[in-house]
């Protein structure tokens, strides 16, 4: 139920993003979904998605993500109402991204991010956060850079029943193969200077072929 509550949502967000946009000639929304349970860490190598702390995001736990990639640059489109070309540009263009996830600890603030590097069976395997104006000095701890609309964060907290979902939207796309994992961590997300995209521990990793 709640899966088809998650597509329904994602979907919904798909179509209003399209209506905001002619849907006469406007590009096809390249999309990725992935739904996972979380394994052992030592499955890691065939594993979608794994836990590295089993008393936050259990083996029963499971996660939905849902990306959209809209617009592109110089893109144009049809007036659909006369059929001639205005010469309009694509004024939206970025990138949707919704988790949902179930089986978790209950009433618990997660910080959440999108990563560079697939899970692996350690918890650092996954590398840096993805970063669209990469931070020359790494780890990444700059407000400037380490900011969600820099980064892709999905920070969000379980109800009594252990489940939760967050989105976001950014203005850029992801460069193609460097954006290839979601993190949950122990804690929220810190906008601290010298802490900022802190959170902790990673307890879970997903992965995700973000396009
Ligand atoms: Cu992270």
């Amino acid at each position: 139920m709640l899966l088809v509550k998650a597509v329904t949502a994602a979907v919904a967000i798909g179509a209003s993003m399209a209506i905001a946009t002619p849907a006469v000639a406007a590009p096809p929304h390249p999309f990725v979904f992935v739904h996972d349970k979380f394994q052992p860490a030592a499955e890691a190598e065939s594993a979608g998605a794994v836990t590295y702390d089993k008393s936050l995001v259990p083996t029963s736990a499971s996660v939905f993500i849902a990306e959209a990639r809209v617009g592109g640059k110089g893109m144009k489109y049809h007036d659909g109402a006369d059929g001639h070309d205005r010469g309009y540009h694509m004024r939206h263009k970025g990138t949707f991204v919704f988790i949902s996830l179930r089986g978790l600890a209950p009433d618990y603030r997660f910080g959440i991010h999108v990563h560079t590097k697939p899970c692996g069976t350690k918890p650092d395997s996954s590398g840096p956060h993805y970063q669209n104006k990469q931070d020359p000095t790494q780890p990444s701890t700059n407000p400037t850079y380490a900011n969600p609309r820099n980064e892709v964060w999905l920070d969000l907290t379980t109800n009594r029943a252990g489940k939760g979902w967050s989105k976001s939207w950014v203005k850029w796309h992801f460069r193609s193969g460097e954006a290839r994992s979601v993190v949950i961590h122990e804690h929220a997300t810190s906008t601290h200077q010298g802490k900022a995209g802190m959170a902790g521990d990673r307890v879970a990793c997903v992965n995700v072929p973000f396009k």
